[in-house]
């Protein structure tokens, strides 16, 4: 629309560095392997770039702990050919963004090795430092009862200066103090202004809400009473600073004209998103909100061996929270269903049991979220349908730190029972981040053509069933999931008024099966019916349709009919 920011109606798709392309056979994927994808990244329709964390790291959390952000990842390269990434992309008409990870860095990061060297350094203050508190029978203990998001104390003990540190997540990912100007000042320098000066066009910043913490830092409400700790997200998530901390990052960001995705996740009202997203605050472009890809995982899942499972009512609700964002207001919204923390949503939402249905699902799955308001953001792999990992895989393929402590802290407490370790993998099954991080799924050469020969190891296996789904069997099929995406990219261009604009509403919130909304725009108007069931169901035909005034503008079954097949989606042109 005229006069609109142009990320409002961008298509963003996500890259995950290690696992994309692999350019020197080292089995890690890096950015000379993005820079000669990019004709394939431009042939999906897309926008932008989003690159997750390339820079200098030890990698214990995938490089989501920064060593130095003004350095990149050996084994993905250079600063120059970052340089050469950004003017690829620009001159492809593509922006780029990059991942801003700053509520934590490395503990090998400078700024933390100066910290904890002494109580008088400089730095001391650029971390969250406490003395230890002691029990009744003399021992020590962490100075409140946070639970990290990895599980275990949010406290490491220092025997250098006999303090402990926060860390929200693992213990290797020191949390920043914010409440210090200088530090601040420091992290927008060396973090954000060293990569706008190169061009970078924004960036998705991390864990964007949990920057301030209670004033204090005092114990979390106990819910769990047989842990010694507990889940914490009320004391630092949307603390109190947070706002005014956004609104200076936000300072420094507007003189590079830079757009920001931020992480949201625990915010679940309106009026607490809006805080974040009203173009009036003066915060961030838009934000995350996790419920749609909360669905099922159960709340603080761990150690848990069944799930609460998801009903198609709790996706139309999580799916009308993110749309309402813009009913009415000045604020934007986002439309997402993957991320590398995420399983895959073909698995998740449609059905991976037989290819056919893998195939129809993931073009369901396509016109919904091609038809929602927002800025569209597409996770790599999803293109062309890729599923979770097979269930008969070991723990041995898993390798993201969340679910190897997971299953060791298991081992530990069982004592290797092997019923509870069989309950252990059915969770990472079902909720693992591993599974959006298997290598790209390019052809149906060695390794899934991920690395250029077959003497490579992929740092993570490739999925056993890339001989029959890959880009390269995809992109000369017109009837396949690539193809159909590409139809929806175009489309989403052609009818942003209704699909990225329009005004949403659920027509059926009551059937567990089916899911029809219309998309109002300015010009045109769209109904969307999505069958979410593996079995036919009834298409009640809304009133709006009348006579001849409608077409069928996509359909992902051939020939309709007066019923929808499993996981048949039509968008309809009123
Ligand atoms: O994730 C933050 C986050 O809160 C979750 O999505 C988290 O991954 C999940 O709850 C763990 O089980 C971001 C990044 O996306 C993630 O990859 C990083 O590990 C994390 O921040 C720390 O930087
Ligand atoms: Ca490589």
């Amino acid at each position: 629309r005229v006069g609109e920011k142009w990320w409002k109606n961008a298509i963003i798709y996500q890259i995950y560095p290690a696992s994309f392309k692999d350019s020197n056979n080292d089995g890690i994927g890096d950015i000379p392997g993005i820079i000669s994808s990019l004709d394939y990244i431009t042939s999906l329709g897309v926008d932008v770039i989003w690159l997750c964390p390339m820079y200098d790291s030890p990698q214990i959390d995938m490089g989501y702990d920064v060593a130095d952000y003004e350095k990149v990842y050996e084994p993905y390269g250079t600063v120059e050919d970052m340089e050469v990434l950004i003017d690829a992309c620009h001159e492809r008409g593509l922006h780029i963004i990059l991942d801003l990870v700053v509520n934590h860095t490395s503990d090998q990061h400078k700024w933390f090795q100066e910290s904890r060297s002494s109580k008088t350094n400089p730095k001391r203050d650029w971390y969250i430092w406490k003395p230890a508190k002691y029990d009744a029978n003399g021992k020590r203990q962490p100075p409140n009862n946070w639970r990290s998001i990895f599980g275990g104390s949010a406290w490491e003990w220092d025997e250098t200066t006999e303090e402990y540190y926060l860390h929200l997540f693992c213990v290797e990912q020191p949390d920043v103090n914010w409440e210090n100007a200088v530090t601040r000042r420091a992290i927008y320098e060396s973090a954000m202004e060293f990569w706008l000066k190169k061009g970078v066009d924004g960036f998705r910043v991390d864990t964007v809400n949990m920057y301030s913490k209670q004033p204090g830092l005092g114990d979390a409400p106990v819910l769990d009473p047989k842990s010694d700790t507990q889940v914490a997200f009320s004391q630092f998530c949307n603390g109190p600073r947070i706002h005014e901390y956004l609104r200076e990052m936000n300072d420094v960001l507007s003189k590079y004209d830079a757009m920001t995705v931020g992480e949201c996740p625990n915010t679940h009202t309106l009026d607490g998103v809006l805080r974040y997203v009203s173009a009036a605050e003066k915060q961030l472009s838009m934000v995350f909100q996790f419920d749609l890809v909360d669905l099922g995982m159960g709340k603080d899942y761990k150690f848990l061996t069944t799930f609460p499972g998801w009903t198609l009512r709790d996706l139309k609700s999580a799916v009308k929270s993110t749309q309402d964002i813009i009913k009415g207001t000045d604020a934007w919204t986002t439309v997402f269903m993957e991320n590398h923390d995420q399983g895959r949503s073909v698995t998740r939402f449609g059905s991976d049991k037989t290819p056919e249905l893998r195939v129809r699902s993931a073009k369901m799955l396509a016109m919904m979220q091609s038809t929602l308001s927002g800025t569209q953001f597409i996770y790599q792999g999803q293109e062309i349908g890729m599923v979770n990992a097979p269930k008969e895989w070991t723990i041995d393929e898993y390798k993201d730190i969340d679910s190897t402590n997971y299953y060791q802290m298991t081992s530990k407490i069982t004592n290797n029972d092997p019923v509870e370790l069989e309950n252990a993998m059915a969770s990472l099954q079902h909720l693992a981040r591993d599974h959006s991080r298997l290598p790209m799924q390019w052809s149906a050469d060695a390794n899934a053509g991920f690395s250029p020969s077959s003497s490579a190891k992929p740092w993570m296996r490739p999925h056993d069933n890339y001989p029959e789904l890959n880009v390269k069997l995809q992109e000369t099929d017109d009837a396949s999931v690539l193809s159909f995406w590409k139809q929806m990219t175009r489309l989403r261009k052609e009818y942003a008024d209704a699909m990225v604009f329009g005004e949403f509403e659920i027509l059926d919130e009551p059937n567990q099966n089916v899911f029809t909304y219309s998309k109002k725009g300015l010009n045109t108007s769209l109904l969307v019916v999505l069958n979410f069931s593996d079995k036919v169901q009834k298409f009640e035909k809304p009133d709006t349709l009348k006579g001849d005034n409608w077409k069928l503008l996509v359909g992902n079954v051939e020939g309709p009919s007066e019923e929808l097949q499993a996981f048949e989606g039509r968008v309809i042109l009123i």
